[in-house]
């Protein structure tokens, strides 16, 4: 198949790009089609890599108000509903509302997602469901499954064992939640033991890491000295690291060394850490969103997620990581020309190297043909006018077309 007249990554040139047997054969400018190929003129609209949703809670999504709303907005409040939820879940419950957010994603653009799921239950439910469906989805939709211990791992009945057996059972990735164990030392044996266990049973690590407004929660340099210190390094990533934002900035600036040697990867996730954060401020609220702009500026890898569809944490959502963009754009004041143009890094480049996808990734000769194609020329517009995403291909096949709506003013 050739598809032609795309503009790359907001490459000014029009290129082409050949698919052959799944995989990208040639890009360049002007390839001639082959006799009967299948052609696709594309009429200069941007082709990026695939979106990938970094941090999300697919076992959660679309159950807000089940069977409570929460009222206060916290995390805790939150994490008090998604308690109760969790009593009725059943494989079959988690599989039909996964499925039909993974469909959300996907004709956003997303090929590529890395769930938690909360492992804090003694059946281990969800775990059970979200394996199944990453194996049934593995090269449409390709899944990594963090074991996230959303009520704590030390805090919890059993918390270590839980975490263990998720592992054997073939999570990807070991979680933790250092700021919601009963104590600071609590706090860092819980990290200790994540990093020991990813070591035990070569996996990587992401840890909810100091989600709270509380300027002393320090998980962060306990889990960026323990990445340091095994040799994980950039295996390992810190999730929302919202405490960060109200650090003091001599403290930030001692951090900042420690973080950088470390390696590590960290995920923001715009959209959710400002309606959840600064909820116990009068005036002025905190927004609650790590310091993304001053970790990208010190050449530290950041990307965006959403967090949450739906669910007790958070009551919107289509599934669009696009809009975890368009939010962090504007809560982390990254609105020069080019900060915008390039902002789509957040959700693909920089998103596939938390995940560790390597050469499976990226728009190369001989890498495999997954791409997008968006309604717009550039990235600039396409996040401003919400384009569409035309079509998804992923290993050369096409799992997602939209077209563009039909607006008129008449006047
Ligand atoms: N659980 C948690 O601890 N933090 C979050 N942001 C969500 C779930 C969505
Ligand atoms: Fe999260």
């Amino acid at each position: 198949m050739l598809i032609k007249n795309v503009s790359i990554e907001n490459a000014a040139q029009a290129s082409d790009i050949r698919v052959t047997d799944g995989k990208f054969e040639e890009i360049g400018p002007d390839l001639a089609p082959r006799a009967g190929e299948e052609v696709l003129d594309c009429t200069g609209k941007l082709v990026l890599p695939p979106f990938i949703e970094s941090h999300v809670h697919l076992d959660t999504c679309l159950t807000a108000g089940e069977p409570v709303w929460n009222q206060s907005g916290t995390l805790f409040e939150g994490i008090r509903c998604w308690s109760l939820r969790k009593e009725s879940l059943t494989k079959q419950d988690v599989r039909d509302r996964v499925n039909r957010a993974v469909r959300m994603q996907a004709r956003n653009g997303v090929q590529f997602v890395r769930t938690h799921v909360d492992v804090t239950d003694p059946k281990l439910t969800a775990m059970e469901a979200m394996l199944e469906l990453r194996e049934e989805l593995r090269g449409t939709v390709d899944i990594q499954v963090v074991a996230f211990p959303q009520e704590g791992i030390d805090s919890f009945p059993n918390g270590r064992r839980l975490m263990e057996d998720a592992v054997r059972m073939g999570a990807d990735v070991v979680g933790a939640i250092p700021h919601f164990e009963f104590t600071r030392e609590y706090a860092v044996e819980s990290l200790n033991f994540a990093v020991e266990l990813a070591e035990k049973y070569g996996k990587l690590v992401d840890v909810h890491c100091d989600e709270i407004d509380d300027e002393q929660s320090r998980g962060l340099e306990v889990l960026a000295a323990r990445a340091y210190e095994s040799g994980l390094k950039d295996r390992v990533t810190a999730s929302h690291t919202t405490a960060m934002h109200s650090y003091n900035n001599a403290y930030v600036t001692k951090l900042m060394r420690l973080l950088k040697l470390s390696e590590i990867n960290f995920v923001s996730n715009p959209l959710v850490n400002t309606h959840l954060q600064g909820r116990m401020d009068t005036y002025p609220k905190r927004r609650g969103v790590t310091r993304v702009k001053e970790l990208l500026a010190e050449g530290i890898n950041v990307s965006f997620g959403h967090d949450d569809v739906f669910d007790p944490w958070y009551p919107l959502g289509t599934g669009n990581v696009r809009d975890a963009v368009f939010m962090g754009l504007h809560v982390c004041q990254m609105m020069g020309y080019q900060e915008i143009m390039d902002s789509y890094k957040l959700i693909s480049a920089n998103a596939a190297k938390t995940l560790h996808l390597g050469e499976r990734y990226g728009i190369q000769a001989g890498r495999p043909a997954s791409f997008i194609v968006l309604d717009a020329e550039n990235f600039y517009n396409a996040l401003n006018q919400k384009s569409e995403v035309l079509y998804s291909f992923k290993n050369g096949r096409l799992i997602a077309k939209s077209a563009p709506a039909v607006r008129e003013v008449l006047f």
